[in-house]
């Protein structure tokens, strides 16, 4: 008899001897338009018994690797900043003890949790982001915690040129302006990655994922979906070249099961997360 435990497929090992910790972060407090990327981490543990361990892409096995699923953090809502704690110490924890973090969200904002801790730890780091939003708004009606400003909290702490996104098509004019000066932004695909692969060579990097960077015909399990993305061999292809740099944590969000009763979205993540796990 085995003890009923219920983590990603395949993930199963003790923490001491794994490299790599997943976790999830249940939070949708600050989503402005639907909710629901709360019960992401849940699903995408569920619905990963519908995928193989085996990446025929890769030729690698998830049963040959070592993989702590940390399960959820416990958190509040109503509380912005002790969620951020929460997960900014969590993550800490798992820098310090050696081990890869990657964070399943939750809404875009959790990404800060997880930045402030590594940029303590690696106060070289850089960020790179897929994302059909720019996330750069100083604040979003009133509110400088919001997922609509993840990323311009993000650059208050490392500041100009640390931060490299793909595939942005959304975000106001001031965002728009104000990622000129501050940020490298590739609108609507992942032209250029190539070059910032070179760029960021020998360098730290954090790698977040906002799944709406995709188009929503292969993903529309998402709050905010924006017509026009990539497809899932683009970014398969992508995160394969950013994983030959060091990525030191990373983080894949904003998958919202609710909106996709057909569940492709639910298993495109998984699969996702396979792949990560594969190459970090
Ligand atoms: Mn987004």
């Amino acid at each position: 008899m085995n003890k009923n435990i219920h983590t990603f497929i395949g993930c199963d090992s003790d923490y001491d001897s794994s490299d790599i910790v997943i976790f999830g972060v249940p939070f949708d407090g600050t989503t402005s338009y639907r909710p629901g990327t709360r019960f992401a981490s849940a699903a995408i543990r569920n619905e990963s018994y519908g995928i193989e361990t085996y990446s025929p892409y890769l030729d690698k096995d998830l049963l040959d690797i070592k993989v702590f699923d940390a399960g959820d953090l416990e958190i509040g809502f109503g509380n912005t900043e002790k969620v951020l704690e929460a997960i900014e110490g969590m993550t800490g924890m798992l820098l310090d003890d050696n081990k890869k973090p990657l964070m399943i969200g939750g809404e875009h904002l959790v990404t800060l949790g997880c930045v402030r801790a590594v940029a303590k730890k690696y106060p070289g780091v850089h960020i790179v982001h897929f994302d059909a939003h720019a996330d750069l708004r100083n604040e979003y009606l009133g509110e400088k915690l919001s997922h609509a400003c993840v990323m311009r909290r993000c650059h208050d702490i490392i500041g100009d040129d640390r931060i490299y996104q793909f595939g942005i098509r959304s975000g106001d004019r001031e965002e728009f302006e104000w990622a000129k000066d501050h940020v490298f932004m590739q609108k609507f695909n992942l032209d250029r990655l190539d070059a910032v692969i070179e760029i960021l060579r020998n360098k730290p990097v954090y790698l977040t994922i906002d799944l709406d960077v995709l188009d929503p015909s292969v993903f529309p399990g998402t709050g905010t979906p924006e017509a026009g993305g990539i497809s899932f061999n683009e970014l398969l292809a992508a995160i394969s070249k950013v994983f030959t740099l060091n990525i030191v944590a990373a983080d894949i969000t904003e998958l919202s099961p609710v909106y996709d009763q057909s569940g492709v979205s639910t298993a495109l993540a998984c699969k996702l997360l396979r792949e990560m796990l594969l190459q970090m």
